[in-house]
């Protein structure tokens, strides 16, 4: 995460950068990390000349630089180390399989014995009706699997024509060719010629940036569903095969929807016959403070994808979890024509197993709902509220947001770069945030004490002092200098 010229330009003129940053910013290691390797959703360009930022440890919500600096990770990695970091325990199993057994396929009449027994856990873990697991790699190819799992269904049950997947502008569902173009991101739309045919979307439930005068969040929900019954409407419902949402938009800028909205697209799904998939890829195992964020929203869904938070990230793999109605319908069609050379992997699934047992063991998801979250809440609240620059002060479980704004209710002319200032202000101060837009959010890992959650938000409340003085000033001054 290395600053923009622009950004970068502005924080040296505001005095912010630190001395330390800018000594450390280009050591040699963090050069070579450009020299070979293309980064994820990185100006790979701009970093080359900037260099990055080199992890080497992790312990518990605390990750260590090659520099030496102990940071906070606020973002449990990419959501995904719901542990913490680590726990031996994840590193004995996967030795240990390694050793007995590295690799062997769930193709052509085999499977291996840890495979077994995490689809069984997976089986326990969810609610009665979902008792069929595919696996895959990674959130984006469950999202693609999903794509075809769901047209495979509608086939072996004589619906062909129901091809249409309906998902929301600023979804995300992953980068491969099916999930980008389930997600709504038009800059990525862009890079590659999507989405694929058939597959369509509708506006998010954002109360903050979308409703009237006057409107409450529970009349903005059931608006926002009827969006839904609007586009079936439009494509014809004999045409719909699901619906594809997260519970709560994550990369999207923590998109939370109001109660009324989840009940309301259970009921529209049902009446047009329209499966409702749940991409659980961040949501899922115990972000929420349930298992799963359908739990915690109160719908059912048809079909559910997940990754990330299964192994806490020690491991990749993810999945595509069907109920007993959605299986039944795809083990009557014939031969599956689909699969992973890692689909079921023993290393992957044996760490995935003993995270989901230290989650059930240890009774993470319980202390999450009861206990841990609310506290982070509360202080969450407690912390941005009063900010001048801070508005929209939200959250859910172990998820939480702000966006930085020029007053409450006006945004910044250019909020992306008042995002990104502010975030790298925090990153500057050994503290990992994320900024989507204008929003600063925050979704660390759901062992973190309350000891911890002082300390982080503390740490916050000072960069978010920073930024307020050193930054909003020339923030105004350059957008008072642009309306002249
Ligand atoms: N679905 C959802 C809901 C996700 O959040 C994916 C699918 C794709 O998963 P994989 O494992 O293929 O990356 C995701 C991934 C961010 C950020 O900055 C979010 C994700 C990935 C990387 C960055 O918010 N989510």
């Amino acid at each position: 995460m290395v600053h923009s010229g622009h950004t970068r330009n502005t924080l040296q003129a505001a005095g912010v950068l630190r001395q330390k940053e800018r000594e450390t910013v280009m050591t040699q290691l963090n050069k070579a990390a450009m020299q070979h390797n293309l980064h994820p959703f990185s100006n790979n360009q701009e970093l080359i000349d900037k260099g990055v930022r080199v992890i080497e440890r992790g312990e518990g919500i605390y990750i260590y630089d090659t520099d030496g600096n102990k940071i906070i990770d606020g973002m449990s990695g990419l959501w995904c180390t719901n542990i913490g970091y680590g726990r031996t325990e994840l590193s004995d199993v996967a030795k240990a399989q390694m050793d007995k057994l590295a690799y062997y396929n769930t193709f052509f009449q085999t499977s291996n014995t840890a495979v077994i027994a995490l689809a069984n856990k997976l089986a326990e873990v969810t609610p009665s009706q979902y008792n069929h697991v595919f696996f895959t790699g990674s959130g984006s190819e469950s999202c693609d699997s999903m794509i075809r799992l769901v047209r495979h269904y509608w086939r072996s049950v004589g619906k062909p024509q129901k091809k249409i997947l309906i998902g929301r502008w600023n979804g995300y569902h992953g980068s491969t060719i099916g999930g980008t173009s389930m997600g709504g991101m038009k800059s990525m739309h862009e890079q590659g010629d999507l989405p694929i045919a058939n597959i369509t979307h509708i506006e998010q439930p954002a109360y903050y940036e979308l409703h009237e005068a006057g409107e409450t969040p529970e009349a903005f929900g059931l608006k926002a569903a009827n969006w839904l019954e609007e586009k079936i409407l439009e494509v014809g419902a004999d045409n719909v095969a699901a619906f594809v949402a997260e519970p709560i938009q994550g990369a999207g800028g923590v998109i939370i929807p109001p109660s009324t909205y989840w009940p309301r697209i259970q009921e529209i799904c049902r009446q047009y016959d329209v499966l409702i998939v749940s991409d659980e890829v961040i949501c899922g195992f115990g972000r929420t403070g349930n298992w799963f964020g359908f739990e915690t929203f109160g719908f059912e869904p048809d079909i559910f994808t997940f990754a990330k938070g299964v192994t806490s990230g020690y491991q990749p793999l993810g999945g595509v979890m069907l109920s007993d109605r959605v299986a039944a319908g795809v083990l009557q069609g014939g031969e599956l024509q689909h699969g992973f050379t890692y689909s079921g992997h023993p290393v992957t699934s044996a760490v995935a197993l003993k995270n989901l047992e230290i989650l059930q063991e240890e009774q993470i998801v319980e202390r999450v709902r009861d206990d841990i979250a609310p506290y982070f809440q509360q202080r969450w609240q407690e912390t941005f509220a009063p900010f001048a620059h801070a508005d929209d002060v939200r959250g859910c479980g172990m998820i939480a947001s702000f966006k930085v704004v020029k007053a409450k209710g006006e945004p910044f002319s250019d909020p992306a770069r008042a995002g990104s200032l502010c975030k790298d202000i925090f990153f500057g101060n050994n503290l990992i945030f994320r900024s989507t837009v204008d929003n600063i959010i925050c979704a660390p890992p759901l062992v973190i004490t309350k000891a911890e959650i002082d300390e982080m938000l503390a740490l916050a409340a000072k960069s978010l002092a920073e930024f307020e003085q050193n930054v909003v000033p020339t923030l105004l001054a350059e957008e008072a200098a642009t309306a002249k």
